[in-house]
């Protein structure tokens, strides 16, 4: 099944494959269309097909074949495939020939889907009729574009929600449950919709899951996540949930000793009820611990896929982790990483990576959430039946992710928790974030980035796209061992590279010819974990960081038997060569240590899931139209607040007084106190485990 082989010059393949896809997007791309003339011309010829074979060859031109009726398709190899002129004299030769009877040279035209022209107006129609009486609706800029006009050099910012809600989905029947510190349940913006069936104070081992109040409102994370899924609309208080008429329930966990079972106890939750849970936490994003599930919280998580939703599977969001200032990588985290949760990162409202994102290839998606400086945040229900517009970082995310799959499911209640990432894979939107670095194609045409996974969720899209949705055939699990592996030195000197021919269980009956996730385990041992890169090539070139360097990390316990997953093959088949590349990324001639053992688990399917037999993804490069905003201001702005965050890190480490430096630094960036504040904020979620 396996075999180390010598390196193969994968190179060329690339290549033509990177350019093939190049084309095909550049034809379905609308903006700025200019016609361009083929080397193809269409000729009717009334005398039948030996003539016209005649006149081809009479001419130096391929009689490629007879479209129908007396008409052929002739090719001249003489003209280059695309130009922007016509080849007009050679079409008057053709003209002039007494056995042709007319001819015309082919041009691309430019071809906009009809529904997407008629979308767009009724889209324009949805966001003005829209108006609702909670007094925050207005802050809600990730659901509607709430910039003034003098500041229209920025994006029309949304997730495409409000054509769900127009489509008619809003969540009803759905049962959404949030992970947390408690839910303030009677909170006037989410009691008619909550759901004691949905709920559990795991702390307290009690059915009433209210939060524990203490002066610094410690534990309002709960509450601020589940109104985004669940706020009540329309009724004068605070804002509108993404789905506003789903219900709403909260699982009191995390104020306490979490250990296994509780986790797994609120994973595993009423699973024969809840539809979708959403965590906004994790292991701690400091930048160097390695930590997944344990024993019974991964029973939970097999629990919830293979009886929740009457066999389909639940849904579990989780929110990709907020240590990106630490160099964190989301990979180190066995709740992300694992292939049933899917995992939410962020964007700013400058449809930029934010500073606390963490990077990694296990991320599927994005949502919207707080950026740097006076980006705006996100709009929640808060303690003390308050209402808050200050909700920051990938916690804030997540929730929002389960919104929008309520409104999914809502659309078909039939989906697995498979189809779910399908669904992300083939609507998640790529244009409004393509101005940041890491896109890459991948050999079946999906668009994918270690920021930011397929891309910003786009809830119209995902509902529509869920509506018809043909489920996608069974999962296959195709592992692959080396067999008589010895260990393998690591060194700054010598970075280890493994090519590894891989059939994909052909010729099993768990053969995988479409990807879904791509795992690989590895045990490591190492004198510094976080000097440690791991690079994968799959065998169409798609080149994954699977691990970067955690400058944090000094750990020397390695990795043992840790998997390492990726989304960034979806879609491709899997036979072929592999290269996995492990590097230490420091240069420290000092670090030591050996590749032990690694296994590759490949998750796909062995028959094609129905949407790729139309082709590749096409994709809308029109979507939320970007334009560049790198302007000097926003760049001195960014720059301003990385560095100020790199402060305030560098003090937490040596435990100074925060505050007091922090105030004289605000005067002296002349950078308002709350902006600060908020720095200071995530900086304390960290170390409460809370994204
Ligand atoms: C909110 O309620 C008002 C008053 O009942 C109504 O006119 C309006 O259409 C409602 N808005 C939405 C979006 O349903
Ligand atoms: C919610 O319950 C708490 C404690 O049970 C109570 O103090 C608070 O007043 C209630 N809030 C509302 C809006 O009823
Ligand atoms: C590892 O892969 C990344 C792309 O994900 C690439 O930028 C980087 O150069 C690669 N490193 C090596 C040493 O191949
Ligand atoms: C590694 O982990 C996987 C999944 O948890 C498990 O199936 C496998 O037996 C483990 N391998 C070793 C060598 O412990
Ligand atoms: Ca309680
Ligand atoms: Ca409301
Ligand atoms: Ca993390
Ligand atoms: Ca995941």
């Amino acid at each position: 099944m396996h075999r180390l082989m010598s390196r193969i010059p994968l190179f060329f393949f690339l290549l033509c494959l990177t350019n093939a896809a190049v084309d095909y997007y550049k034809e379905s791309d609308g903006i700025d269309f200019v016609p361009e003339h083929s080397n193809e011309w269409v000729v009717r010829i009334d005398e039948g097909d030996e003539v016209a074979d005649l006149v081809a060859n009479e001419l130096g031109l391929e009689n490629r074949r007879k479209i129908f009726d007396n008409y052929y398709l002739f090719i001249n190899p003489s003209v280059p495939r695309r130009s922007k002129r016509a080849t007009n004299d050679f079409t008057n030769l053709l003209t002039k020939h007494e056995k042709v009877s007319w001819a015309e040279q082919q041009q691309s035209r430019n071809r906009v889907k009809r529904d997407f022209i008629d979308k767009r107006a009724q889209e324009e129609r949805v966001y003005r009729s829209v108006a609702f009486s909670d007094p925050k609706w207005s802050k809600e800029w990730y659901l509607k574009d709430t910039r003034p006009e003098s500041s229209s050099h920025l994006p029309k910012l949304d997730l495409h929600v409000l054509p769900a809600w127009a489509a008619g989905y809003t969540g009803k029947g759905i049962k959404v449950t949030i992970l947390d510190d408690g839910l303030e349940w009677n909170n006037s913006d989410i009691m008619a919709n909550y759901d004691p069936k949905a709920s559990y104070d795991l702390n307290d081992n009690d059915d009433d899951p209210s939060p524990r109040y203490d002066p610094t409102n410690e534990n309002k994370h709960g509450t601020r996540c589940a109104g985004e899924v669940a706020m009540v609309a329309n009724n004068s208080i605070c804002g509108v949930g993404i789905a506003y008429n789903a219900k709403i329930g909260g699982i009191r966990m995390l104020d306490g000793h979490v250990t296994d079972r509780v986790e797994a106890e609120a994973i595993a939750f009423n699973h024969k009820y809840v539809d979708i849970y959403s965590a906004s936490w994790g292991p701690n994003d400091d930048g160097r611990t390695v930590e997944g599930p344990g024993t019974l919280a991964s029973a939970a998580f097999i629990k919830g896929i293979t009886e929740g939703r009457n066999g389909k599977g639940v849904i579990y969001v989780w929110a990709s982790g907020n240590g990106g200032r630490r160099q964190d990588n989301c990979n180190c985290d066995g709740y992300t990483g694992s292939i049933y949760t899917i995992s939410i990162s962020s964007a700013s409202e400058h449809q930029q990576s934010p500073w606390y994102a963490e990077r990694c290839p296990s991320t599927m998606a994005t949502t919207y959430s707080s950026g740097a400086y006076k980006d705006q945040k996100v709009t929640t229900t808060d303690l003390h039946d308050s209402c808050t517009d200050d909700h920051t970082g990938t916690s804030a995310s997540a929730p929002l992710a389960a919104g929008i799959f309520a409104l999914v499911l809502e659309a078909n209640p039939q989906l697995t928790w498979r189809d779910m990432q399908h669904l992300v894979a083939w609507t998640s939107e790529y244009a409004p974030l393509a101005d940041n670095h890491g896109w890459t194609t991948n050999g079946a045409g999906f668009k994918v980035n270690s920021r930011f996974g397929f891309g910003l969720l786009n809830a119209a899209a995902l509902t529509e796209a869920a509506r018809n949705w043909v489920t996608v055939p069974k999962q296959s699990i195709c592992q692959i061992e080396p067999t008589k592996f010895t260990p393998q030195r690591i060194s700054a000197a010598r970075p280890l590279e493994i090519d590894f021919e891989v059939k994909g269980c052909e010729g099993e009956n768990n053969v995988v010819r479409f990807l879904e996730h791509v795992q690989l385990y590895v045990t490591i041992s190492y004198t510094r974990r976080g000097a440690l890169k791991i690079n994968i090539t799959s065998p169409h070139g798609t080149r994954t960081t699977l691990l970067s360097e955690r400058d944090q990390d000094t750990s020397t316990d390695g990795f043992k038997n840790w998997s390492f997953m990726s989304v960034h093959n979806w879609g491709e088949n899997p036979k072929g060569v592999w290269t996995i590349k492990i590097m230490d990324a420091t240069g420290d001639m000092e670090n030591l240590g050996a590749l032990e053992d690694f296994r590759l688990v490949l998750h796909g399917t062995s028959e094609a899931p129905h949407r790729i037999l139309a082709g590749p993804r096409v994709y809308d490069e029109n979507y939320n139209t970007v334009q560049n905003e790198r302007s000097e201001k926003r760049q001195s702005l960014e720059s301003l607040a990385r560095q100020q965050a790199m402060v305030e890190s560098n003090k937490l480490a040596s435990k100074h007084d925060a505050y007091g430096q922090q105030d004289s630094l605000d005067e002296m960036n002349n950078i308002p106190a709350t902006d600060s504040h908020w720095f200071r904020l995530l900086a304390r979620l960290n170390g409460n485990w809370l994204q």
